[in-house]
């Protein structure tokens, strides 16, 4: 495709063959908005690496989206539902842990209820990935935040005391917006970033890493 008709069709997703950057994606439903892509149609929805963003917010902004998109930031759930009900999504995440050890998971078909229904995570796929399946758990799950709590815990709020949003159940098997700690394990509360079955289930451990991508099952042309 060459660059006319990449000014007269707007990009609906991430394109294939790169280069990876910043692009402008339109999607039926929302504003435009920036996302980074990489080079083989990956668009990245979640990234945790230094802890310089905070992912303790209330539902707004998870709905909308925060933090950096060149550093830490969640896209918004807004865009994650029009995005994977107008056409079938893969997930890809990575996973780094303090000692540098980096993990794979993937799910063939990753998608978002719309606002009406709490963000619903209606389906995830099948898994794939030497981490563990600590996803499946949580489908059919409402998102729940501080401000929020649609999880099925009935002593509180999952996403109280820093845990961050997320599809909880009562509680969590896998939470990647939890708080952030550089030394690889959480201090007080069990409120790190966790991928439980990585983890061996133990909870005082923190990832430092975290990347969450999806991409169109589909290319579009
Ligand atoms: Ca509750």
């Amino acid at each position: 495709m060459g660059d006319d008709l990449l000014r007269l069709y707007p990009l609906h997703s991430c394109p294939r063959a790169g280069p990876s950057g910043v692009y402008n994606i339109t999607v039926r439903g929302v504003k435009t908005f920036e996302a980074p892509c990489n080079s083989t149609g990956w668009l990245t929805i979640q990234k945790r690496f230094d802890g310089s963003e905070d992912f303790n917010r209330p539902w707004e902004d998870y709905k909308n989206g925060f933090g950096n998109i060149r550093g830490e930031f969640f896209i918004g759930l807004e865009k994650l539902h029009v995005m994977t009900r107008d056409r079938k999504h893969e997930l890809s995440i990575t996973l780094g842990k303090v000692d540098g050890s980096i993990g794979f998971v993937h799910y063939d078909h990753f998608e978002i209820g719309s606002e009406a229904e709490s963000y619903l995570l209606k389906s995830v796929g099948n898994h794939t990935g030497e981490t563990g399946d600590s996803l499946t758990i949580h489908v059919k799950s409402k998102f729940t935040t501080l401000d929020r709590d649609n999880d099925s815990n009935k002593n509180g709020n999952c996403a109280s005391n820093d845990w961050g949003g997320w599809w909880y159940n009562n509680c969590a098997q896998s939470k990647l917006n939890g708080k952030y700690f550089k030394e690889g394990h959480s201090l007080t509360y069990n409120n790190g970033i966790w991928w439980g079955t990585w983890d061996n289930y133990d909870y005082n451990q923190s990832l430092t890493f975290s990347e969450m991508m999806i991409r169109p099952k589909t290319v579009c042309v």
